[in-house]
């Protein structure tokens, strides 16, 4: 890279004012968002971002899982593209940053480069992943997940939520069904910016996070079945209460969380108690546990852990457990050119860095397998995210696309 192409800043009101614009499409009621994947806001943030990157001159395809790349020709269109992405559909209590960051620095990083007429040897391609949260279609990650064939486009779209609504009629509905098959095909590299969602970076002042990796996660259905009985004429020792049973299954849960210290998340996120109603003892109880360790080993003893709690229990109660596996993810661990090549880019701007581990999943999980992949995180106030409070500030979200467009300038190889 040239010297006048290193250590270049990005505009960083230009960079702003599209995550406030962004954030005007699927408000949450508390200053964040609801955009959940493939609903109408989806919809209307995937328009604006198209009508955005075509105004950057870039040409937009979109494959059959809705996924959006926004291509930005090199001078040599055949050498495979450097991918730069993340997600724009939010959870139900969603922050303005979360996978939106990522889609806009990358955006910020070409519009940059078009202002000072860089060109690349490699085409740079900005993705927009479909469906990253998997709060409304389970799994999460599922349009990089079919890209990278860890999944297949049919088990995807056949997935439902909790209208029993499919996702293959949602992505349908949006309009977003595109022509470009869903498969992977040779990408020289994939970089994502994130939020790190934690209290990490801020705490110890850094700037930027060089991701390292990503640690196992897996996901379960899970279910409690007892026996529908009157509230008023059974007494306890006639019961089998399906939501008492569940609920000491869920503090046996935590506790196999609790018992690991800072290594290990077990959560319980949807809660669902059957008939519903006031007088009936519930006689089935369905939920989701979310579970994650840096490695698989330690995942699959907590995944033994709470299959034992179940059959305790049903020996206590009475009470039958189903558990399903929705989901598992390998931990990851990112390619090292990548890694220097996002070091070299915070060193360039003398952003303060640490090495960290991602606690939480992203589209590079699933790029990584297919492809040399690697993270650049910014701090969030207080670490919070998956909450409408989330706060990344004009400084910390213009220090990372400062990072991405050095690492991307890095990785597409400037021209000669
Ligand atoms: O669940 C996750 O880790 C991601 O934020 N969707
Ligand atoms: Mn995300
Ligand atoms: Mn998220």
């Amino acid at each position: 890279m040239t010297d006048i192409q290193r250590n270049l800043s990005v505009n960083k009101s230009r960079l702003w004012n599209m995550h406030l614009e962004m954030a005007k499409i699927g408000p949450g009621v508390a200053g964040g968002n609801n955009r959940q994947a493939l609903t109408d806001d989806d919809r209307m943030g995937r328009d604006l971002f198209k009508t955005w990157c075509e105004a950057a001159d870039m040409t937009v395809s979109i494959d059959t899982m809705g996924n959006m790349f926004a291509r930005r020709a090199g001078t040599n269109q055949t050498l495979p593209p450097v991918l730069a992405g993340s997600h724009l559909d939010t959870q139900p209590t969603g922050g303005r940053f979360d996978g939106v960051f990522g889609v806009l620095a990358a955006l910020e990083a070409v519009q940059t480069m078009n202002d000072l007429g860089i060109k690349t040897e490699r085409p740079i391609e900005i993705v927009n992943w479909t469906n990253e949260e998997g709060s409304r279609f389970g799994p999460p990650m599922m349009g990089s997940a079919v890209f990278a064939g860890a999944l297949s486009e049919a088990e995807a779209k056949a997935t439902k939520d909790q209208d029993g609504f499919t996702m293959g009629e949602a992505l349908k509905e949006i309009d977003y069904v595109g022509k470009e098959p869903t498969q992977s095909r040779p990408v020289h590299a994939f970089i994502e910016c994130h939020i790190e969602q934690g209290p990490f970076l801020e705490r110890e002042d850094k700037a930027i996070g060089v991701v390292t990796g990503v640690q196992a996660m897996r996901w379960y259905k899970a279910r409690v079945l007892g026996e529908a009985r009157h509230a008023g004429t059974t007494p306890p020792s006639s019961r089998k209460d399906a939501l008492t049973a569940a609920a000491k299954l869920v503090l046996k849960i935590d506790a196999i969380m609790q018992h690991r210290g800072d290594a290990g998340r077990c959560t319980v996120g949807i809660f669902q108690a059957f008939p519903g109603s006031p007088n009936v003892c519930p006689d089935r109880v369905e939920f989701t546990v979310d579970m994650r360790n840096p490695t698989s080993e330690e995942l699959n003893k907590m995944d033994r852990e709470f299959r034992r709690a179940a059959e305790d229990l049903y020996i206590d109660t009475g009470c039958g457990v189903e558990i399903e596996e929705i989901w598992f993810s390998e931990p990851v661990h990112f390619d090292q050119t990548c890694i220097d090549a996002i070091r070299r880019g915070a060193n360039e701007h003398g952003h303060p860095w640490r090495d960290i581990m991602s606690g939480a999943g992203h589209d590079a999980v699933n790029m990584a397998r297919i492809a040399p992949s690697a993270m650049i995180f910014i701090p969030c106030k207080d670490g919070i995210s998956h909450n409408e409070a989330e706060y990344s500030s004009p400084e910390a979200i213009a220090a990372g696309a400062d990072v991405l467009l050095s690492t991307l300038l890095d990785l597409a190889g400037p021209t000669t």
